[in-house]
Order: structure tokens, then sequence, then C-alpha cells
């Protein structure tokens, strides 16, 4: 299948990340995407390179003010000089626009530089920096070219990208995501091809940007398999079974947790379920959010999937026959990351075959 690059991608430095008030390298890393690449090559893919889309396409899915705050943080961060008093390199939050804290009223955004990030950013691990606008924005390009290409007839693409994007959501970015890849390209399938399409994420996370995106619609499904929350897990707040979507969105949204460990067998189960979900629903289309950290090697996730696994829920994801748009979230593990791709691809067309 075309394997869409987009080469900004690489531009994202988010250097490292905030946990729990310390600053660790960090995972979510230029090279991750490179050695997806160099997996995709090695296999002999057709590489083919991201072309820019109009904006219209992120407004369908964002909040206005989050894409300006995201294009001009950097550039008002340091024109604020706080990169030198107190000599911080990152856009970071340090306030948070809590619910509870304005007593119900809608907060204002606030007037202060090092205060604005806390009205966007949901976490302290998702650092804003020079690159970063310009590779978000090229990931979503990649995933609206992949998205180009299901809509003109090929039966599945790639998007080979990064920052991910499930864990932003309408108005907030959070989780190392900035712009939502996968929903931007969900939206602009659901426009072009009509519904409902499926999104099937399967990262080891639960995808809360694209449940919170599509949560009062019907025409876009979204169903996740992903670690239990309240075992513990990011992203702490959400991804329950019980929440199961809203207004005419109501039976929309499916959550599949699962206790930490898991392996082959109940994620494959989960993977089942939510396909064979999408086709009783007469999905049209199909978006998977293709993280790879439920790998049992990954250092992010407690899942114990193995690359026999990823092969086979490409083969159930690709028996639906559906026009299929595959788009990068998570996976940490730079040795194993381009050949657990490598396997869930060769499984999708195997599946379709
Ligand atoms: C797209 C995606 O997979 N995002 C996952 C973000 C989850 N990050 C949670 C990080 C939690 C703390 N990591 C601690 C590392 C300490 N060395
Ligand atoms: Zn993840």
């Amino acid at each position: 299948m075309p394997v869409v690059w987009g080469d900004r991608c690489r531009l994202h430095d988010p250097g490292g990340e905030i946990w729990v008030g310390v600053r660790s390298p960090g995972t979510e890393v230029a090279a991750r995407a490179a050695a997806i690449l160099a997996a995709l090559v090695e296999a002999e893919a057709t590489i083919v390179d991201a072309e820019r889309h109009p904006d219209a396409a992120l407004y369908a899915v964002h909040d206005a003010a989050l894409l300006g705050f995201l294009e001009s943080a950097w550039d008002e961060w340091t024109a604020a000089g706080l990169d030198r008093d107190p000599g911080q390199d990152r856009v970071v939050p340090y306030v948070f626009a809590h619910a509870a804290l304005t007593s119900g009223r809608p907060a204002a955004v606030p007037t202060a530089v090092w205060a604005k990030p806390g009205y966007f950013a949901y976490d302290t691990m998702t650092l804003v920096g020079p690159g970063t606008w310009e590779a978000a924005r090229a990931a979503v390009d990649t995933a609206l070219t992949a998205a180009d290409l299901v809509a003109a007839g090929a039966p599945c693409a790639y998007a080979c990208c990064r920052p991910p994007g499930h864990h932003a959501g309408r108005a907030c970015y959070g989780g190392s995501c900035y712009l939502n890849n996968s929903a931007v390209a969900a939206a602009a399938l659901a426009h072009r091809l009509g519904g409902p399409v499926a999104v099937l994420d399967v990262d080891a996370h639960h995808g809360n940007g694209t449940q919170e995106i599509f949560y009062e619609r019907g025409d876009v499904l979204v169903g996740s398999v992903h670690v239990d929350p309240g075992a513990g897990w990011f992203p702490h707040f959400l991804g329950f079974a019980d929440e199961t979507g809203a207004g005419v969105g109501a039976g929309a949204n499916k959550n599949l947790p699962l206790p930490p460990g898991a392996g082959d067998e109940p994620w494959l189960d989960a993977v089942k379920e939510l396909a064979a979900w999408a086709g009783a629903e007469q999905a049209t289309s199909l978006v998977v959010p293709l993280g790879v950290d439920a790998a049992a090697g990954d250092p992010e996730s407690p899942l114990s999937v193995t690359a026999e696994g990823f092969r086979h829920a490409g083969r159930i994801l690709g028996e639906l026959r559906l026009p299929t748009v595959l788009v990068q979230e998570g996976g940490y593990d730079l040795e194993a990351l381009g050949p657990l791709v490598r396997e869930v691809l060769l499984g999708v067309e195997e599946g379709a075959a």
C-alpha cells in the first residue's frame, strides 16, 4: 500500500517531557518516524510525498483558538523572553484552566504569555518548541494525503507521521499530541465518501481526543481498544466502557479497556469486536489510528501484544474490505517500531486480498 511521508514531521523536537515535574528526554522523538520509514522502504513500499492541504480541513475538527495558539505559541514565548528569563526553552504550562476553577463560568484565554499554555494544554508532558507547529501541520497533511489516495480509489494508504494526534481534542492538546491527524482524516472521508466512517483505534492508550471530537456525531463511529485508564494508565480520566456517545452520536462510541498485562488473545478479541461493530453499523470507510505501543516491549504501555498479534490485527481490519486509511500514532520502542508497523500493513493487505 502507498506510504505517505511528510519530511517536515522531523522538525518537531519537544526537547523531552515533563512528568511529575521532572524533565526527561522523552520518547516521542523524530527518530521514530525515520525508523518506521526505513522498515517500510526495506519492504519495498511505494513512498508518496505528503501534499500541503488548505487549513479548512483543520477547522472541521479543531477550534480556531487552539490553532491560533499552537501556530504562534513558540514565537510569543520567545518574544516574551521566557527562554532567557527564567530560562525555559520550551512552551510549558504552569497554571491550568481547570473546569472547577471558574465555578462553571467559561474561562477566557489569559493575557499573560506564561498563563496561556494552561488554557489549551491538559498536561505538562507535551512541550512546544520552534518546529512543533510546522511538524504537526505536516502530520495533518500526511494523513490528508493518505485520505485523498483512498478517496480516489486506492484500497488503503498509510500515513507515516509524527507528532501523533489521537490525544488532541477540539480545543486542547496533550499526550504528545497537538493536532488530531486521524480525526482530520476521518472528517475528510465523512465529507467526501459519506458516513459512517469507522475510526478503530488500536494504540495502547485511549484516543480521548478523537472520542471528544466525534462524541456527538453519528456519522463517525469511534472505537478504541486500550489499557484500562482505571488501572492507572494515561489518559486516566477517559476511556471507560460506559462512554458510548451522546445526542445523535449516542451509541457511536465504543471503548474496550483491557487490564495491564493483556496479550494477543484478549487484545485480538477486542479488535474483532470493534471490526464486527463497524461492519454491523455499515461503515463505508475505515480510519485506523495505528499505535504499536501495545507491543510487549514498549516502554509506555503494559500490554503484551506480539508481532504475530499485530499481523493478525491487520488481517482482521483488512477483511472489512473498506477504503482504509492508517495513521501513525504511538509506539516508542525504536528497534521494534518499524517491523511492527510493517506487520500490521502486511496483515491489512492479506486480509483484503
Ligand atoms: C500517542 C501516545 O501514545 N501518547 C501516549 C502518551 C502517554 N504518555 C504517558 C506518559 C506517562 C509518564 N511517562 C513516564 C516516563 C518516565 N520515565
Ligand atoms: Zn499510545
